[in-house]
């Protein structure tokens, strides 16, 4: 049961510094954009792109963090703050913006179809977007992502690992069977 590893520090780095050229080119610059990144692992993503952003362009992005819990349709809600901090935050930060969402990985869209309830339900973005670090397939809603890392076919049973420096100690993308 071991597990392979599909993208190392280097492979992460290049992808995401490609990544954030092609957010650049895409939306001729950085006016107006915002990066929401989705907890745990979309919120360091979207850190590393505003940074690399700031040095290609000399620009500060402003970047955020979403927590789309309370909006799953397949997870437990208690405690949920629906209604409240979440969209009061929100709202002030992405109405008439850009909104460029931020995954480790895209599997069957539900956790970006909760994030994009959140974002509609606060406020009205011009736009969103969707980046993920790699993008498994496997689809239960009409989701698909602007920004890819890597293309990572899998099977269901198996298992993608994300680990981040800033929460694990180390860049690496590995595959096992669980
Ligand atoms: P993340 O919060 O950084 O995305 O969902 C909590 C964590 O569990 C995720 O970290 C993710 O890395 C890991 N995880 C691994 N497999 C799955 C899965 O199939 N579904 C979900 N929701 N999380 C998974
Ligand atoms: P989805 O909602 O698209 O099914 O799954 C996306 C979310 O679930 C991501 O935020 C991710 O944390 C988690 N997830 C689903 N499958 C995997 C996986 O194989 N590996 C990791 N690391 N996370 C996964
Ligand atoms: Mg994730």
């Amino acid at each position: 049961n071991e597990a392979h590893v599909i993208m190392d520090e280097i492979g992460i780095r290049r992808a995401l510094t490609r990544i954030a050229h092609e957010i650049l080119e895409k939306n001729k610059g950085i006016d107006d954009c915002i990066l929401v990144g989705i907890r745990t692992r979309g919120v360091y993503l979207a850190e590393r792109i505003a940074a690399k952003i700031e040095e290609i362009e000399g620009k500060k992005v402003p970047c955020i963090d979403l927590d789309v819990t309370p909006y799953r349709d397949d997870r437990g809600t208690e405690g949920s703050k629906k209604n409240e901090e979440i969209q009061k935050q929100l709202k002030e930060v992405t109405h008439n913006k850009k909104v460029i969402l931020f995954d480790d990985v895209l599997y069957t869209g539900r956790t970006i179809r909760a994030a994009m309830d959140a974002l509609m339900d606060s406020g009205r973005p011009q736009m969103i977007q969707l980046a993920v670090l790699a993008d498994r397939g496997h689809r239960e809603l009409p989701v698909r992502p602007d920004f890819i890392g890597k293309n990572i076919p899998s099977s269901r049973s198996e298992l993608i690992d994300v680990a981040l420096k800033e929460v694990d100690g180390v860049d690496q993308v590995t595959i096992q069977n669980r």
